[in-house]
């Protein structure tokens, strides 16, 4: 039987005609090509079906909500669909995507020269260049302003130095949008592999996340030309505008994961036979199921509302916070109540349950964890920040 995805409040009525288009056209995709081959590379750790970058590419899911330079020019609720429809796959795939599209695409487009980004854009959008996004480092997750990756200025170059860790798509990547902070501010920086003194390594041990590679980067004296600057942004609102698109995506991917697990969850217990009768008939798994499904409703309208708004261009980026902690909050929840309802079944990987369930909590924590977000919120409300003391 093939997936159905809960439309309990009939959004669909609510999407374009070539909104739904783009969504099924994903959704055929990962049945058919992802997920055939998703638990092979879960198994290893660090492995990401590699050979499936040109397909990507082929259907305009990479950076498809950039407007020129060979991108699809979608809008942002088509956009979001894509990022909803590659994570009811895995939370690896839309990782890939959100990170090529939402935070090197993104940036290049938006604070990169003409000359950077025909250099580098139609090359991301077709998957023959991958990229990768350095912000985190070893002691500097949650608080990049207190980065200690260095730019020197150096005549017509800049000297970079510094350690970025947990970084998406890092050793197989052909550029690094590299953070630095310099004497005045911080900049960003395209950092292309071959340059001396820039090395990539896998990061391995991972529960979580494991069909996607993370790595750690190396700078050491690396001298980036100042071509390579991203020249229209200084200061930490770059990188966090780059955060606001890929959090945006994230919002709808957690659907498509809590979509995975629910209709799993579904499904089971109405063939599930315990004492007599199928798992579904008893009143404890009908409450499992209701809430869940309230749960998805409420999601879906969220990020639906938060498309319609970006697209208007009203979306304050405390909106998208919402969203981000609201949806991985929910799908993780999810992920564990589905994993539960299948019992012992629920702990391998013939089921996504559980797969969904450790991918969660590294969403729960990248793009800002569930309690910086809620601090954003508050602030927002508030007027105060309380991220220090
Ligand atoms: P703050 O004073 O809030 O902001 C500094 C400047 O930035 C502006 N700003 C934003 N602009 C656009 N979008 C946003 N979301 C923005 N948030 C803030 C702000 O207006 C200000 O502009 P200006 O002109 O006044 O200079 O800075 P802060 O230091 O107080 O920030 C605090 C905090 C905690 C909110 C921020 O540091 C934060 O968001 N931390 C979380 C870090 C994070 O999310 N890291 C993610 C790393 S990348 C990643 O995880 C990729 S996972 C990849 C995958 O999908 O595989
Ligand atoms: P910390 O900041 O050390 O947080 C630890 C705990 O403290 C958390 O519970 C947090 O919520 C809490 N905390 C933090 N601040 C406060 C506060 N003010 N008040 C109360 N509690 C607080 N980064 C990139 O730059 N690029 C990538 O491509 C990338 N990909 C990733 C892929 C994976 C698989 C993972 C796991 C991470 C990735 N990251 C990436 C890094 C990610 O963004 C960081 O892990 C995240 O921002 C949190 O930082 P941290 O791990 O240092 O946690």
């Amino acid at each position: 039987m093939p997936f159905e995805a809960l439309d309990f409040y009939r959004i669909d009525d609510d999407l374009a005609s070539e909104e739904r288009l783009v969504r099924d056209t994903v959704r055929a995709f990962v049945e058919k090509e992802f997920l055939p081959c998703v638990v092979e590379h879960v198994r290893q750790d660090g492995s990401f079906p590699f050979e499936l970058v040109p397909k990507i590419a082929e259907l305009g899911l990479f950076g498809a909500n950039l407007q020129g330079y060979g991108c699809a020019g979608m809008n942002s609720v088509a956009y979001g669909l894509i990022m909803q429809e590659l994570e009811r796959g895995d939370s690896g795939l839309r990782s890939f995507a959100s990170v090529q599209g939402g935070l090197v695409m993104f940036p290049i487009h938006t604070y990169g020269s003409e000359e950077q980004k025909e250099r580098w854009l139609p090359a991301l959008a077709q998957g023959k260049a991958i990229g990768c996004f350095g912000l985190t480092e070893p002691d500097f997750g949650s608080n990049p302003g207190g980065m200690l990756t260095r730019a020197v200025r150096d005549g017509d170059r800049w000297i970079l130095n510094g350690t970025k860790r947990w970084i998406t798509n890092g050793t197989i990547s052909d550029v690094a949008v590299v953070w630095a902070q310099t004497e005045n501010d911080i900049q960003g920086f395209l950092v292309k592999k071959d340059f001396d003194g820039f090395e990539a390594r896998d990061m391995k041990g991972k529960f979580s996340l494991r069909g996607s590679i993370t790595s750690e980067l190396f700078l050491q004296d690396v001298a980036v030309p100042e071509s390579n600057r991203l020249p229209n942004v200084s200061g930490l609102k770059g990188p966090l505008g780059c955060l606001n698109q890929a959090r945006y995506g994230i919002a709808w991917g957690a659907v498509g994961a809590a979509l995975a697990c629910f209709d799993e969850a579904l499904r089971y217990s109405k063939e599930r036979i315990i004492f007599d009768r199928p798992l579904a008939g008893f009143q404890l798994a009908q409450q499992k199921l209701a809430w869940m499904a309230t749960e998805i409703t409420k999601a879906q309208l969220l990020v639906l509302r938060l498309g319609r708004l970006k697209d208007q261009g009203k979306l304050h980026h405390s909106m998208v916070s919402m969203a981000k902690m609201n949806n991985v909050d929910i799908a993780l929840r999810i992920a564990r109540m589905a994993r539960d309802m299948l019992g012992a079944n629920g702990i391998v990987d013939d089921y996504c349950a559980m797969r969904h369930m450790v991918n969660l909590e590294t969403v729960r924590t990248y793009e800002g964890t569930h309690d910086i977000h809620t601090l954003i919120l508050g602030r927002e409300l508030t007027g105060l920040a309380a991220f220090e003391g």
